[in-house]
């Protein structure tokens, strides 16, 4: 993924700042988009959150339902990936994202046998769904930092899906709950015929 792209000199010092906090902008030897030149999208402007009160609910076919703290989430250990962000309608852009695996909490809340997909839920009304094979074997997780900055409010926060191989529509941000279930579901843009696998290079439509 980062070969043959860009040179590397990590000599050449190119961070910036972003909303008072460094921006990386380069990273496994790519230039990273910088946070202000990268596009975003959103079927109805950005919701307003107030940490405080915000919890993220993890149910549906589990043994142990989570209701988790932004404060808890981020104090699991995190992974930190390189991905590229393509929307179906044409626009991408690159970057360095942080957070927790999805796997991390569902195996909080223990899948039960039988489950298959999994759905997000977002404080837009937003919403997708993946399969829970994907989720696990590639790692998936849901950011809170973009190159190494607070995930900015107009791309999620407190967390954006990072669900890299996939169209944007699967990037659900301002998530609020997942539910584990054993059937499958059409989410927002799903619904209005955009492709449920949504694979890179796939057919957008079905
Ligand atoms: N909650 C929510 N998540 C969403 C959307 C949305 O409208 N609401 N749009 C999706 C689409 S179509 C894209 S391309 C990506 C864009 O992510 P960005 O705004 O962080 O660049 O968010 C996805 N996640
Ligand atoms: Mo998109």
């Amino acid at each position: 993924m980062a070969s043959g792209c860009v040179s590397s000199d990590t000599n050449n010092g190119s961070d910036g700042t972003y909303d008072g906090e460094a921006e990386t902008l380069e990273y496994q030897g790519v230039k990273l988009t910088p946070i202000s030149e990268q596009r975003d999208n959103s079927i109805k402007g950005t919701p307003q959150i107030n940490i405080n009160n915000y919890f993220l609910t993890v149910d549906g076919m589990v043994d142990d339902p989570q209701f988790l703290t932004y404060e808890q989430i981020t104090s699991y250990p995190n992974v930190s990936k390189l991905v590229m962000l393509d929307c179906v309608e044409g626009w991408s852009y690159v970057a360095k994202w942080t957070g927790i695996p999805v796997k991390t909490l569902l195996d909080e809340a223990g899948v039960q046998d039988g489950a298959t997909t999994v759905i997000f839920y977002s404080a837009d009304g937003y919403s997708t769904a993946l399969e829970l094979d994907y989720l696990v074997e590639n790692n998936i997780i849901l950011a809170y930092e973009l190159n190494d900055v607070t995930l900015p409010r107009d791309h999620g926060y407190p967390f954006q899906l990072v669900a890299e191989d996939k169209y944007g529509y699967k990037w659900a941000k301002w998530v609020t709950g997942i539910e584990v279930t054993d059937e499958p579901y059409e989410g927002y843009w799903e619904s209005r015929g955009y492709n449920n696998n949504a694979d890179v290079g796939g057919p957008r439509f079905d």
